[in-house]
């Protein structure tokens, strides 16, 4: 029975120490590729945008190897930004309440990007949130089938410590998200694991 108490502590020791990590020491990335043909070589803007919803916690999201055969033209930055796409890296703080890095391009056919977010917390009912908006020259924002109307293409609730990006669909553009595994949350995890199973199977031998 001792053992079985044991492998117990243990085991809640690993969560714990994973859980911590998850929330301290990593961050969520995740490959960005939007399709852009239907707006090919129109006039137009992306926008960056970062909100600062919680005003207390800082957060951040990090733009690296922008790839795209869009003309960037004119940039205008309000706010918390640091670089540029190209080259990168841009990071979008939430310094102020607002801050945007808006593109002004003439569209080709795809924008690929890597995005980087931070995950900290403690997480409250309006978290720090980033949005990414396509642009006519006008200004205003291809519709999408964001549900909170703002025409947002992805939306990013930075509510947990792993947050995940939501992708809306759009008869403009169509993008795509996939997550980019970090290697040392999967080493930690790892190593968790075959410590756990050796306990495991020191227990089950005793039994
Ligand atoms: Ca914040």
């Amino acid at each position: 029975m001792k053992t079985s108490w044991n492998f117990t502590k243990l085991f809640k020791h690993f969560a714990l120490v994973f859980a911590l990590g998850v929330e301290t020491a990593y961050a969520s990335i995740y490959d960005v590729t939007i399709d852009t043909s239907p707006i090919q070589s129109t006039a137009g803007f992306m926008a960056f945008d970062l909100i600062d919803g919680d005003g207390l916690i800082n957060n951040s999201i990090t733009i690296s190897n922008f790839s795209s055969d869009a003309a960037l033209i004119t940039e205008a930055v309000t706010g918390d930004v640091i670089g540029a796409l190209n080259p990168g890296p841009m990071v979008i703080g939430d310094g102020d309440f607002f801050n945007e890095m808006l593109q002004e391009v003439t569209f080709g056919t795809f924008v690929n990007f890597r995005l980087e977010t931070t995950g900290n917390g403690p997480f409250g009912p309006t978290p720090d949130s980033f949005a990414f908006f396509l642009l006519d020259s006008g200004f205003f924002p291809y519709p999408t089938n964001d549900p909170l109307g703002t025409d947002a293409l992805m939306v990013l609730d930075i509510d947990n410590a792993q947050p995940v990006p939501q992708v809306f669909v759009s008869a403009s553009a169509s993008a795509n998200v996939s997550l980019v595994p970090l290697p040392g949350a999967i080493v930690l995890l790892m190593s968790g694991l075959v410590a756990l199973a050796g306990v495991a199977r020191k227990s089950a031998g005793r039994h």
